[in-house]
């Protein structure tokens, strides 16, 4: 007989969910319901894509006076559900939201938790200690004793129990099972996650966004990197200009780790080296201007993607970049660029506001990414000004940053906006008057 895969989640109506936390701000009211509501349909749209072995959703639904008797609920049907056939239960809480390809169907032989303890807990199995249960597994061969643990818990659960007493019990029924491999309730891909970090998408597979802040910020947090995941996955033209050969070079030397350019998003450099998205008007722009002109100045080379990017965009372009060469990898990756396209590359490694006018002035094009603090790109913006000739162009990257508009205004008499390409939020384009 075939053994089925359930995915199981809870979404109730609470009636009466202040009373029975000890925090009085998470209550569970009906405006928390429709909250949860749209929790489940976008982490479950999540858990579809990523959540492997063929399944089927099981939602758990009801109204009840407080949250213990949901969980006492839930706790009773899976019983049901896990006895009545053979199944291999997966219950997952409404703010887990997957980000990469997972196995949890066939994969574990005991009944087990999923949490991100430390290492210092892994020695032993402290039973004063609570584990999260949000994500749960009931494989079809459990020990049923494991049940019988938590059945006979289940007899003291009332109403009036403490807020953790279901992490307890299914705590206890881990604990139960003496053959037990401690460090299954550990798995490296899952990260409990309280504020937005790109970082976390190079290492996890399933963010929990366990937190007592109740369900609204919470879902904000959650459709964040859920947005943010649809993002990096997407189809983006610019990515196949670079020579793959050369882009490989370049992120090997500076790790996905590097600062944000016009590829990556700041410290994201997905596996693939797929570009981010959002910039992609950004990089069309900067292809149409560097196809046009021959002579280009950038301050700010980093990890070299913008020269890349210019330099395939033009045979005949010649491009200088200045860098003060804060990173490990400014000269090393200037020297890939250099051996990539000869003769048509300089990196003059120093502070932008040293720049002499002979350094300078020639350029048709200068493209501002240097320091983005107010003073710095003041300054980057002066320096234009006061060297370069009438007509040049000026790109001002990171535009949609309230300092770097700010120096762009205090020279709003030398600098015309130039409106021959596309707009976009995050990059000023001006002629120099
Ligand atoms: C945002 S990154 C440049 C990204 C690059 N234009 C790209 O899109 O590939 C900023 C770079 O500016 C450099 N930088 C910061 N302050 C500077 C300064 N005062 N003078 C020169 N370079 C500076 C940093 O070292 C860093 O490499
Ligand atoms: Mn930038």
């Amino acid at each position: 007989m075939d053994i089925k895969n359930y995915v199981v989640r809870s979404l109730y109506k609470v009636n009466n969910g202040a009373s029975c936390h000890p925090d009085k701000e998470q209550s569970i009211s009906p405006t928390d319901y429709r909250v949860y509501k749209k929790m489940h349909e976008l982490t479950l749209a999540s858990l579809e894509k990523y959540i492997g072995g063929d399944w089927e959703l099981i939602l758990l639904e009801g109204e009840v006076d407080n949250a213990q008797q949901m969980f006492r609920d839930v706790f009773m049907k899976t019983y049901h559900l896990w006895s009545e056939q053979k199944c291999n239960i997966l219950f997952v809480d409404l703010d887990i939201l997957a980000l990469g390809s997972i196995e949890f169907f066939d994969q574990y032989k005991h009944f087990t938790m999923f949490a991100q303890i430390g290492d210092e807990q892994l020695n032993g199995f402290p039973l004063d200690q609570f584990y999260n249960c949000g994500l749960r597994y009931f494989p079809h061969d459990m020990d049923p004793a494991v049940w019988a643990t938590g059945l006979e818990l289940y007899q003291a659960w009332n109403d009036d129990a403490e807020w953790d007493r279901e992490q307890l019990i299914y705590s206890k029924m881990l604990c139960s099972q003496t053959d037990f491999v401690f460090h299954q309730v550990a798995i490296n891909s899952f990260y409990f996650a309280y504020d937005f970090d790109a970082e976390l998408f190079k290492q996890y597979k399933l963010l929990h966004f366990h937190s007592a802040k109740g369900p609204k910020p919470v879902f904000a947090l959650i459709k964040k990197y859920y947005d943010f995941s649809e993002k990096i996955s997407g189809e983006i033209i610019t990515n196949s200009i670079i020579d793959k050969n050369l882009l490989d070079q370049l992120n090997e030397v500076a790790g996905s780790s590097q600062e944000g350019n016009l590829c990556y998003y700041h410290r994201y450099v997905p596996e693939h080296n797929g570009f981010f998205p959002d910039f992609e008007i950004k990089r069309k722009n900067m292809l149409a201007i560097a196809s046009r002109y021959n002579t280009i100045t950038e301050i700010g080379f980093n990890a070299g993607h913008s020269a890349a990017l210019m330099l395939t965009a033009n045979l005949n372009l010649k491009l200088t970049s200045v860098d003060i060469g804060y990173h490990y990898y400014t000269v090393p990756c200037a020297n890939i660029i250099q051996n990539h396209f000869p003769d048509r590359h300089t990196l003059i490694l120093k502070d932008s506001k040293k720049i002499n006018r002979d350094e300078i002035e020639h350029s048709d094009v200068v493209v501002i990414d240097g320091g983005h603090q107010f003073e710095d790109c003041l300054l980057d913006i002066a320096i234009c000004v006061a060297y370069c000739k009438p007509g040049t162009l000026i790109v001002v990257d990171d535009y949609a940053s309230p300092q770097i508009v700010k120096a762009v205004n205090r020279f709003s008499s030398s600098l015309k906006p130039c409106t021959e390409y596309i707009s976009d939020a995050d990059q000023g384009i001006f002629y120099l008057i």
